[in-house]
C-alpha cells in the first residue's frame, strides 16, 4: 500500500504546522495549501524542520477551480480544513469576508469532495467560540450554541454544513469543536502569545521594555496545548464512524491568572496589580508591564469557556494531557528557544 495522502488547508498556521509535523511522522504525504508562496509565512515550518517535507500548492479557498484541481490531482485520503480567518476581534469589522472565508469555502470543499473524491475523510476546524461563553457550565456537544461574533456565526454555519454533508451526502465529514489551544507558534495578536512574549521581553531586558495594553482580564478560557490537539484531529478521522467531538482540557482560568502563573514561572514574583477596571495595571517593582486599554475590548465578549471532555473521552479514548500550568511553562521555554533558533534559520 502506498503512502496515505493528506491535504491540509491553512498549513502555514499554528495548527496546520503541528498537524503537518504529526502526519509526516506518521509517514503521510502531506499536501499543504497556502494562499501565497511566501517564505515569511513558513517560519513555523522552519522551526519544526518540516519545510522540505511538505508539498505546497497555492490556492485561495474561494477559488473553486483551484480547489477542484488540487482535490482531483491528489484524491486525498484525508482533508483537514484548518484555513480560516481566526481572530475574533477583527471579525466584527468584516463580517461578509468571514462568511466567504470561514463558511462558504467549507461548502465549496465539501461539494468538491462529493463530486470528485467521495472517499476522502474530511475534518472541519470548529470552535468553542460557537458556544458564546454566557454559561457557567462545562460545555460539550449537547450544549447550546450562541455565537457572539461574525467569527463564531461563520464557524457555526460551517459546522452545520459539515454535519449535513455527513448525514445527507454520506461523506465521512467530522468537526472538532476545539477550545482555545496555544503554543509558541501562536500569532502575536492572540492573548496568550502576547502575554508570554511581553513577559519574556521584560525578563530579558527590563530597561528597554515598553508598556503593553490588554483588554478584558476577567475573560476565562480553557487553554490547552496546540501541539497535542492535532493528535485529536487525526484521531477523529481514524474512527469507524464520522462524528463531531469537543476537545478541551476541562479546566478554565482568567487572563489575569494566566499572567500570574507566567510571572511566577519566570521568577518575577515581586509583582502587584493596582487600580480597577480601565485603570488596572500590572506593576513589577514600580515599572508598569501591562495596562488595561479599552481598544482591546470586544463589542460582545465571550466571558467563560470550559470543556466537558467526558463525552469525547468515552468515544475517542483520548483527551489532552497538558493543562494550563504546564502549557504556560512550555510556552515560556519554547519562546526562549524560538528566539535562539530564529537567529540561525
Ligand atoms: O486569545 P484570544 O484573542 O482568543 P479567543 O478570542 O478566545 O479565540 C481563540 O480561541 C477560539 C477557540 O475558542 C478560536 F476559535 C479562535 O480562532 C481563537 O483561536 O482572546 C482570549 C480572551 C478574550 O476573551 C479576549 O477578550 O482574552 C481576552 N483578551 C484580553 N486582552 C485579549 C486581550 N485578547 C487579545 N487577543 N488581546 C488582548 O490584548
Amino acid at each position: 500500500m502506498g503512502k496515505k495522502i493528506a491535504i491540509i488547508s491553512g498549513v502555514c498556521g499554528q495548527d496546520g504546522s503541528y498537524l503537518a509535523h504529526l502526519l509526516i511522522q506518521k509517514k503521510y504525504k502531506v499536501i499543504g495549501i497556502e494562499r501565497f508562496n511566501s517564505q515569511q509565512q513558513k517560519w513555523r515550518h522552519k522551526f519544526l524542520n518540516i519545510e522540505s517535507k511538505i508539498f505546497y500548492e497555492q490556492a485561495d479557498l474561494n477559488d473553486e477551480m483551484a480547489i477542484t484541481k488540487i482535490i482531483r490531482k491528489y484524491k486525498p485520503d484525508e482533508f483537514y480544513n484548518l484555513a480560516a480567518h481566526s481572530f475574533v476581534k477583527s471579525s466584527f469589522n468584516q463580517p461578509l469576508n468571514l462568511i466567504d472565508t470561514n463558511a462558504k469555502s467549507v461548502v465549496r470543499i465539501l461539494e468538491c469532495l462529493k463530486n470528485f473524491s467521495r472517499n476522502t475523510k474530511f475534518y472541519q476546524a470548529s470552535t468553542s467560540e460557537m458556544y458564546g461563553g454566557q454559561s457557567k457550565k462545562k460545555l460539550d456537544l449537547n450544549s447550546q450554541f450562541n455565537p457572539r461574533s461574525p467569527y463564531a456565526y461563520s464557524k457555526l454555519l460551517a459546522h452545520f454544513a459539515t454535519k449535513n454533508y455527513r448525514e445527507a451526502e454520506k461523506i465521512f465529514a467530522c468537526s472538532g469543536v476545539l477550545f482555545n489551544h496555544e503554543s509558541v507558534l501562536r500569532g502575536e495578536e492572540f492573548v496568550t502569545k502576547k502575554i508570554i512574549k511581553s513577559l519574556v521581553d521584560f525578563k530579558l531586558s527590563p530597561m528597554t521594555f515598553k508598556i503593553v495594553g490588554l483588554g478584558n482580564l476577567d475573560a476565562m478560557r480553557d487553554w490547552g496545548y496546540a501541539g497535542e490537539y492535532v493528535y485529536g484531529m487525526w484521531k477523529i478521522l481514524q474512527m469507524k464512524k464520522p462524528d463531531d467531538y469537543a476537545i478541551g482540557t476541562g479546566k478554565t482560568i482568567s487572563v489575569r491568572d494566566f499572567i500570574n502563573f507566567a510571572l511566577i514561572y519566570l521568577d518575577l514574583k515581586n509583582f502587584s496589580w493596582v487600580g480597577k477596571g480601565l485603570n488596572e495595571k500590572l506593576l513589577y517593582e514600580n515599572k508598569i508591564i501591562f495596562k488595561v486599554d479599552k481598544k482591546y475590548f470586544r463589542k460582545t465578549e465571550v466571558d467563560r469557556l470550559q470543556c466537558d471532555i467526558d463525552q469525547t473521552f468515552k468515544k475517542l479514548k483520548w483527551k489532552p494531557k497538558i493543562v494550563f500550568r504546564t502549557l504556560i511553562k512550555k510556552m515560556i521555554d519554547d519562546e526562549i528557544s524560538l528566539r535562539k533558533n530564529l537567529v540561525s534559520i
